[in-house]
């Protein structure tokens, strides 16, 4: 197993505190819209409502998450910018998130 899959399977960490949650929805193969307003220190959570496993793979690394059909998994973002992120299983999956700091 790799570095990254077993990063996949690790517990999604705690928000720092003060930290806001959101939420993106995946459903019929795309990823839903971006919340606004996301800083750094806040929670991402990815919820899958398909029937087909996917991820939400960062690609400058800064998160990579494992999304079993039917469930949701978190990611805090510890840096500021735009991340593209993209499904592992669909590359034609793809979708932003900006992060502030
Ligand atoms: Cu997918």
């Amino acid at each position: 197993m790799t570095a990254a899959a077993l990063a996949a399977l690790a517990p999604a960490l705690p928000a720092r505190a003060g930290g806001r949650s959101h939420v993106i929805v995946v459903d019929k193969m795309a990823f839903g819209a971006a919340p606004m307003g996301i800083k750094v220190g806040d929670t991402v959570t990815w919820t899958n409502r398909d029937i087909v496993r996917h991820t939400a793979t960062a690609r400058n690394g800064a998160f990579n998450v494992d999304l079993p059909p039917g469930a949701s998994a978190s990611a805090v973002m510890n840096r500021a910018g735009t991340i593209a992120y993209y499904c592992r299983f669909h590359p034609a999956m793809q979708a932003q998130i900006s992060v502030s700091a």
